[in-house]
């Protein structure tokens, strides 16, 4: 069985994080989306509320599953027989980071990164300018699914 693996901080899932995690599901047999955490950012949703929301977006999608993981994204890989990590690419500022991390799994482990060139209508798109955007009433019901829109515009009135 082909599986791959979707890793992200997923806070929360964007538009632009759905695209790439359909089209990995055309192409895997199985795709597990993976929360992850990025020591560099700061969330704003919890992991069991970025999980609650990503099963919700993707539950129309058969092969599609959602986990945690709290360690280096390559052990995850290991422990669950994944051959390959799924990714998009938004940038050429994407690019040399995704470069990086996927020499360094790799060489860690011999894991296969796919980065896919993402659809240009969501290069502009990230979770964080997303949550700045609302932060300061800008409309991003069109940036994310509407089970996130709901769920940040009420974590946004909460800490208001
Ligand atoms: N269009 C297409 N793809 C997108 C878009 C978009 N608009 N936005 C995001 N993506 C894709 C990108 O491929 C991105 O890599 C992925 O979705 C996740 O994005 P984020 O922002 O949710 O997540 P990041 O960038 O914070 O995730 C970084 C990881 C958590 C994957 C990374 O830090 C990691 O692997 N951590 C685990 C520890 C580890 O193994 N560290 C060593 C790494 S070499």
């Amino acid at each position: 069985m082909r599986r791959a693996v979707c890793p992200g901080s997923y806070d929360p899932a964007t538009n632009g994080h759905l695209d790439i995690i359909e089209r990995a599901a055309q192409l895997f047999d199985e795709v597990v989306v993976a929360v992850l955490i990025n020591k560099k950012k700061q969330g704003l949703f919890t992991i069991s509320e970025r999980m609650e929301m990503l099963r919700e977006v993707t539950d129309k999608l058969p092969n599609v599953r959602v986990d945690s993981w709290h360690g280096l994204l390559v052990d995850y890989c290991r422990q669950h027989d994944i051959q390959a990590i799924a990714k998009g690419l938004r940038s050429v500022s994407d690019f040399d980071y995704e470069l990086q991390m996927a020499q360094m799994n790799r060489e860690l482990s011999g894991v296969e990164t796919l980065l896919m060139s993402n659809n240009p209508a969501y290069s502009f798109l990230s979770s964080s300018l997303v949550k700045e955007v609302a932060t300061y009433g800008g409309d991003v019901s069109q940036m994310v699914p509407k089970v996130v829109h709901e769920r940040l515009m009420a974590r946004l009135a909460e800490r208001e």
